[in-house]
């Protein structure tokens, strides 16, 4: 398995780049099924846009939004559930539905707690960096060194995971593109991901559809997929073992070539 490709369900009315499409239960399972025919490891619902300026939902709401389809797709027999949450009892509601992984996109630090509960169900747990928070984070990031300080952030809240009784193994690391990174920051940290690897994790990584893709082609949010496929087959060429996106289909096509060409060894069968 070269890298898992993780399908996003987002049940929002507002994300970037499909807010509203999914709000519906039915329709968000329905998406999340075609996710899994497509060739997803991993599904990851969410119910807050993290976009930037998005202001934050409750914790109800959030629930509300994401708990009648967790329910379902976690007992389909399709792929392992991911929640994509910062808050504790959207992530015990999710693990308690059969959720496998928690996704927090503030690496534990909106809601400490939610350390202990991932220790205790001992569930995999993605740790992404983010300056700031999505109201402030696009508002002129600013580093010493991009790579250097997310790696820094990252090895201290993989220790802050390990002393709340998190497993090292359990634990995946995301530089989070986009969320507090000038095109040039999202770019560095796709060429220089290897030392991020360095902090002994595998890597988590999600460029899809994102806006320094728009900045550099000019395309609409809708039309990023080329974009997203190079970002992406560079990511995995660079040892990203995650890929988050919205098209797994196109993505898995990608992913399946670029592991023959860096791999060849396992593909000699196909010749
Ligand atoms: N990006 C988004 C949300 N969650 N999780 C991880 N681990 N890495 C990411 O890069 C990441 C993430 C933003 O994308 P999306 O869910 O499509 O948009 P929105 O936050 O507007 O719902």
């Amino acid at each position: 398995m070269p890298a898992c490709i993780m399908g996003i369900v987002n049940v929002t009315p507002d994300s970037f780049s499909d807010g509203g499409e999914f709000l519906d239960p039915d329709r968000a399972i329905a998406h999340g099924r075609e996710l899994a025919a497509e060739g997803a490891d991993l599904l990851d619902i969410g119910g807050e846009s993290t976009r930037p300026g998005a202001g934050g939902v409750t914790a109800e709401e959030e629930l509300a939004r994401v708990r009648p389809v967790v329910d379902v797709l976690a007992h389909d027999d399709g792929p392992p559930i991911s929640i994509d949450t910062s808050k504790l009892a959207v992530a015990e509601a999710a693990l308690g539905a059969g959720a496998a992984m928690v996704n927090d996109v503030t690496a534990l630090r909106a809601e400490p707690e939610l350390a202990a509960l991932c220790a205790e169900r001992d569930c995999e747990l993605v740790l992404m960096h983010m300056l700031g928070d999505p109201r402030s984070m696009q508002e002129n990031p600013v580093y010493e060194d991009v790579v250097d300080d997310i790696k820094a952030f990252l090895a201290e809240r993989i220790q802050f995971a390990l002393s709340k009784g998190v497993s090292e193994e359990r634990i995946w690391v995301d530089p989070g593109i986009g969320f507090g990174k000038t095109v040039e920051h999202n770019l560095e940290l796709h060429r220089r991901l290897p030392e991020l690897a360095e902090l002994g994790r595998p890597i988590a990584f999600g460029s899809s559809r994102k806006s320094f893709i728009g900045k550099l082609t000019g395309a609409e949010v809708d039309q990023r997929l080329g974009g997203t496929i190079a970002s992406n087959v560079i990511a995995y060429a660079n040892g990203a073992r995650m890929l988050r996106v919205h098209d797994v289909g196109p993505m898995r096509e990608a992913l399946t070539v670029a592991d023959a060409i860096i791999n060849p060894r396992t593909h000699e069968s196909a010749s």
